[in-house]
């Protein structure tokens, strides 16, 4: 799954037309280094940041994910917000991958009405304060318990298990020895029978692994890639597909996965 971000453009006015027009043509290569997935967000969800209004998500994300149609690949939406849920499914989005677990009012029925598939994410706290002392007794365990009633209540709301993927939710309310475990023993999900889907790509942990800035982390994003497929993750959720997918055809190969 590549990543696609729409954020404002900030050399220009503010205005959104560069920052669509240079989304579309990031998504267009993705697909050409052969993304299955897409994963367009609006709102930044990185630790310290603060939210934006449901009209400027909608201004941001639905004129991506409408020139997507068509194009050989699968969107999924990165949003907490029903509004942005409901309107982006109509656009032509096959998942809702929200770092809240449809958590928000309304978010669990605006997925089941949509009939689409979803992603549930575990947070501690919120992107503001969420790095600010997390503390967990086992990491794994609470994170799985939470992932195990978020499952149960979109069942319960109507969303059918087959449409339902999960994610521990690296770097989200974390220390990175959290996050660490989290990998290590991300084994410990799969009997969950769902999915389970992993953001690792370029993030702080890694930073702190290597010493490399945002910009050189992509060799450490890939054995993080690798590691995770290695215990059983289905989707990687990467900014560089080319790498990650010459990785995991070699890796696929000599575990004769494909
Ligand atoms: C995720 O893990 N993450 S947004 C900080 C970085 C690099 C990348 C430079 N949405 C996830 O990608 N959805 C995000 O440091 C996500 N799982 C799912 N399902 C944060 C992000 C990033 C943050």
């Amino acid at each position: 799954m590549g990543i696609v971000n729409v954020t404002p453009d900030s050399f220009s006015d503010g205005g959104l037309c560069g920052s669509t027009e240079r989304a579309i043509r990031h998504a267009v290569r993705l697909i050409e280094e052969g993304a299955d997935w897409l994963d367009v967000g609006g709102e930044s969800t990185r630790p310290g940041s603060t939210s934006i209004s449901v009209e400027e998500e909608l201004r941001r994300v639905i004129p991506v994910v409408e020139a997507m149609a068509g194009m050989n690949v699968s969107v999924s939406v990165d949003t907490s917000k029903p509004e942005v849920m409901r309107a982006s499914i109509a656009a032509g989005a096959a998942m809702i991958n929200d770092v809240n677990a449809l958590q928000a009012a309304g978010a669990l029925e605006a997925v089941a009405a949509g009939g689409v598939a979803a992603c549930l994410m575990h947070m501690r706290g919120a992107p503001h304060s969420m790095q600010i002392d997390p503390r967990y007794d086992d990491v794994v365990a609470e994170v799985k318990i939470f992932l195990q009633q978020r499952l149960d209540a979109a069942q319960a709301a109507g969303i059918s298990r087959e449409l339902l993927v999960m994610d521990p939710g690296f770097g989200f309310g974390k220390t990175h020895d959290h996050n660490i475990q989290l990998l290590r023993h991300l084994d410990r999900f799969t009997d969950l029978g769902v999915p389970v889907m992993v953001g690792l790509s370029r993030k702080a942990m890694l930073g702190k692994i290597t010493g490399n800035e945002v910009s050189n982390r992509i060799h450490a994003s890939i054995a993080a890639a690798l590691a995770a497929v290695a215990r059983g993750a289905a989707i990687v959720r990467v900014h560089d597909v080319k790498a990650t997918r010459d990785a995991l055809a070699v890796y696929n190969i000599i575990e004769q996965r494909q």
